[in-house]
């Protein structure tokens, strides 16, 4: 354990291997407490890089055996996890045998346990637990594997590829062969071994090919499959269409496990999953588990190009399969969405789902963006590489390749990807290789300054200002840009940031945008470029002066610092023509009432805010699922971060005195809502249908956070006779965010109801630690979570039990976990130390919930401090945990 020497890994550091692979047999002898894995793999000399020895990682398994072509290796040193063996000639084969213990193993990464079965994670380095390896992305082999294992408790065998023989062993034992015909980094090995069923699907490929397609679970989940599958053939129709990408294997495999430190993994041929994001039925999934199931399904499915036949050089180039990855699962559940809506809607349901996107990035990157932990979406540097899947490297690398698109134009962009797979395919590459190819598609477009965006950390701030000639007919908009400095980079370069604009007249609509220098009008909506620190627009032709819609659809991620007054923001949620930035008006609006709220410069709620938001909600012209996004307010930790000093407690009072007289004062409208929005017939999951219920959830928890007794009346009416997850779970948290006598009977009712499962009680657990104080003297969230630490079904050792019960407290529900007597946080190191102890990486991310503490009020820093001390002084402490904490304390 390092904590007190962390070893920092630079980009610049990396050196091709003298030596890679390029077959791997592996048989495995599969036992709970001691499985055997013997390995041969071929080593060849790399003629592309410096002589040397061959370079092997292991950790936490017993070496029983290594020769090198049948004999003891002369030379072979071991340093930590680095084994060196020093081999002449051009190629030599390395058998090694090793000892691992898949029950003790409760790291989850590596071969581990779960409900009786075996199974795999080995990104990022996870495989070097199961055999000695050189476990770097940039060797990539084929791999043939065997797997071993007793049959009753085994009967199905999976790894990567095709399946080419299996048969019986005495004893009780059982044995499959897999062959995977793609050369894979190691990281994309996969094994399972467990007790599980399948649903089936065939399908054929674009070029005709018959695919096999599975969805693996355990038996009782069999009737949870169905949306997974139908996600999955949608993705590979998609990319078909879109990319012109094709399944290359014969059999397609998804695997759900309940353990499971993250979403889920895009292993080659054999996709392992968090049962989170497979299961779904409407009884017990709610239309957002429906929409992630969909997209995770996606995001994996579209990894087998973008990552698994082109993957990554080394690590500090996650953002290469990941934030396009990302951008490829946005793009497609955006025109899934589309589709279901019509031509009619499309434009109103594409600005939805920008508008989840966009409240996840705000939410989660811009606070990592702010903090110790900023760092560009491609890295410098990293301690422990398995706290680099950040919101920056996944959701602003995403942001990065959109702006790409926006640049490059739909075509463009198609032409740069078909360039990319031409190029490399089969080949572990670099982020310069594929801004360089985009370039290359398209006439050599310069995107020299663009690469900026891969070596800056920090959100930029892009300020606008107009000035209105009357005389002229000209508006001039003046853009300047500014990106604050991060740790260890205190000075910024202007970056390319594309601003999408329109300009609205008085009476509502954009006008025809005709910039000086040009002859005539033309669209509405354009997208300027702005590349130095500061830029003048001059637009013309104008009869008077507009009001600027700026970043429209969101075409950078920055902060636009816009001075409008309350009556542009409202004239804006009114009419601003892209739903998007209306959207953006209604928050910002939100948010200026929230803050003045929560500073104490207002102890009422403007009443030209509750018009607007009034006519927003009754204009039934607008889609119910954009309603539903435009009336929530700004998520809290997006509000906490915007807020200097952030006093947690201030906010939550104030979200809670604002949350309640928008649900008295508006109530009338709500309950309208409530009553029009039927959705008749049995639940399917349809995004039309689902917009409805999430504007009738929200109208609960309004009308609850008013307390009205009709409202609280309806709610419980409508938890009583609820048909399906999305309405039950909506009134019961609208329930439970509420002074409502019958919160506590309604929670106990749902637990009865789902006692025995465990994807149901996860949001039993997360809704009670997100819960707020409604009343004097209510319930301190703390006291409830500690009761829950030793309810039965807990248990930390199951990430998804963390994540619902801790993760929500600690990350969901600043106004509860900071706490003045600092109590929440001495909860918090007790807690990050014991998951420490067994899960590294689950530790390391309940540790990030304190890592901007430095912008709390200098009491709660002064409470902060000392724990964050306590842990990183804790006995053997994990790199992982050492590295957040240490940063936070720099
Ligand atoms: N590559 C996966 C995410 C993933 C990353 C790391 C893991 O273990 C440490 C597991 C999964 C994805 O992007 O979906
Ligand atoms: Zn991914």
């Amino acid at each position: 354990m390092q904590n007190d020497q962390p070893q920092t890994i630079q980009r610049a550091d990396y050196q091709p291997l003298s030596w890679t692979v390029d077959t791997v047999d592996l048989h495995f002898a599969l036992d709970a407490g001691a499985t055997v894995v013997t390995n041969r793999m071929r080593c060849v000399r790399n003629p592309d890089a410096a002589p040397g020895p061959i370079r092997l990682w292991g950790e936490a398994m017993e070496r029983l055996e290594l020769t090198v072509d049948g004999a003891q290796p002369v030379a072979l040193r071991e340093t930590g996890a680095l084994l060196e063996i020093d081999a002449a000639g051009e190629s030599v084969m390395v058998e090694v045998r090793t000892r691992v213990d898949p029950r003790a193993n409760t790291t989850l990464s590596g071969l581990y346990l779960s409900s009786g079965g075996f199974f795999t994670q080995c990104e990022a380095e996870g495989f070097r637990r199961i055999t000695w390896f050189p476990d770097r992305p940039d060797v990539m082999a084929r791999y043939t594997v065997t797997l071993e294992a007793d049959r009753e408790a085994c009967p199905v065998l999976l790894s990567n590829g095709n399946l080419v023989g299996q048969g019986e062993l005495p004893n009780g034992r059982h044995y499959a062969k897999w062959e995977d015909p793609f050369p894979k980094p190691s990281y994309l090995f996969a094994l399972v071994a467990a007790r599980l069923v399948a649903l089936e699907r065939k399908v054929r490929t674009l070029s005709g090919r018959e695919v096999l397609l599975q969805v693996w679970v355990e038996e009782g989940n069999l009737d949870r499959c169905e949306h997974a599958m139908e996600a999955l053939v949608n993705s590979m129709r998609w990319d078909e269409e879109t990319f012109g990408l094709e399944l290359d294997l014969d059999r397609f495999m998804i695997v759900a496990v309940a353990d499971f430190n993250m979403g889920a993994m895009e292993n080659k041929g054999l996709n392992i999953f968090n049962t989170k994001f497979v299961l779904a039925k409407p009884d017990t999934a709610t239309d957002v588990d429906y929409e992630n199931v969909e997209s995770v399904v996606a995001h994996e499915y579209f990894h087998n190009w973008t990552g698994n036949r082109v993957t990554c050089r080394d690590w500090f180039q996650l953002t290469l399969k990941e934030g396009l990855t990302v951008f490829r699962d946005q793009q497609f559940s955006a025109d899934m969405l589309a589709r279901a809506a019509g031509p009619e809607g499309a434009a109103s349901a594409r600005a939805v789902k920008r508008i989840d996107d966009v409240r996840v990035l705000r939410a989660a990157q811009f606070p990592e963006d702010g903090g110790p932990m900023a760092h560009p979406i491609r890295p410098d540097s990293y301690q422990e590489i398995n706290n680099f899947y950040t919101a920056t490297v996944y959701e602003k690398g995403a942001e990065v390749i959109r702006m790409l698109h926006t640049l490059l134009g739909q075509e463009g962009f198609r032409n740069g990807m078909d360039l990319y797979f031409s190029y490399f395919d089969g080949q572990a590459v670099t982020c310069d290789d594929f801004v360089e190819v985009m370039s290359e598609a398209n006439n050599g477009f310069d995107l020299d300054q663009f690469m900026r965006w891969y070596s800056q950390a920090g959100t930029p701030r892009v300020k606008a200002s107009g000035t209105w000639n009357a005389a002229d007919g000209c508006y001039a908009l003046t853009l300047s840009q500014h990106t604050p400095a991060t740790p260890g980079q205190p000075d910024k370069l202007p970056l390319v940031i594309p601003v999408a604009v329109g300009l609205i007249g008085p009476d509502g609509r954009d006008l025809p945008l005709r910039l000086e220098g040009e002859t005539q009008a033309g669209a509405t909506t354009r997208v300027l470029k702005l590349t130095e620190e500061a830029q003048v627009f001059r637009f013309i032709g104008l009869a008077a002066e507009p009001v600027p819609s700026l970043l429209r659809g969101f075409s950078a991620p920055v902060i636009l610092e816009l001075d409008e007054d309350d009556a542009r923001l409202a004239f804006r949620m009114a009419h601003d023509a892209d739903p998007f930035n209306r959207w953006d008006a209604a928050q910002r609006y939100a948010e200026r009432v929230v803050l003045a709220m929560a500073g104490g410069a207002s102890a009422g709620l403007p009443q030209a805010f509750v018009n607007a938001f009034r006519a927003l909600l009754a204009d039934t012209r607008l889609d119910p699922a954009f309603r539903a996004q435009a009336l929530a307010l700004p998520a809290e930790p997006y509000l906490l971060e915007r807020m200097s000093p952030a006093d947690p407690g201030a906010l939550r009072t104030a979200l809670i005195a604002v949350m309640g007289a928008l649900g008295r004062e508006l109530a009338g409208d709500w309950l309208r809502v409530v009553d029009g929005m039927q959705v008749s017939g049995p639940y399917r999951y349809h995004p039309g249908d689902a917009g409805k219920r999430a504007l009738v959830n929200l109208a609960l928890r309004y009308l609850c956070a008013g307390g009205q007794p009709s409202g609280l009346a309806l709610a419980e009416a409508r938890f009583a006779a609820a048909t399906n997850m999305t309405e039950r779970f909506g009134a019961l948290a609208a329930l439970v965010q509420s002074s409502s006598p019958a919160r506590g009977a309604a929670l106990l009712a749902f637990h009865a109801r789902y006692r025995n499962d465990a994807l149901v009680l996860d949001k039993w657990f997360a809704l009670q630690a997100g819960a707020w104080r409604w009343e004097e003297g209510g319930e301190p969230a703390l006291d409830r979570v500690r009761v829950l630490l030793s309810d039965p079904a807990f248990s930390l050792a199951n990430p998804n039990k963390v994540y619902a019960l801790l993760g929500t407290y600690f990350r969901a529900n600043p106004g509860e976990f900071h706490l003045a007597d600092g109590s929440g946080y001495a909860f918090w190191a007790d807690q990050v130390i014991a998951l420490d102890a067994r899960n590294p990486q689950v530790a390391a991310r309940m540790a990030r919930a304190l890592e901007n503490w430095r912008h709390y009020a200098p009491a709660l820093q002064a409470r902060i401090r000392p724990q964050l001390e306590r842990v990183l002084a804790s006995p053997g402490l994990s790199p992982d945990v050492a590295e957040i904490v240490g940063k936070a304390l720099q």
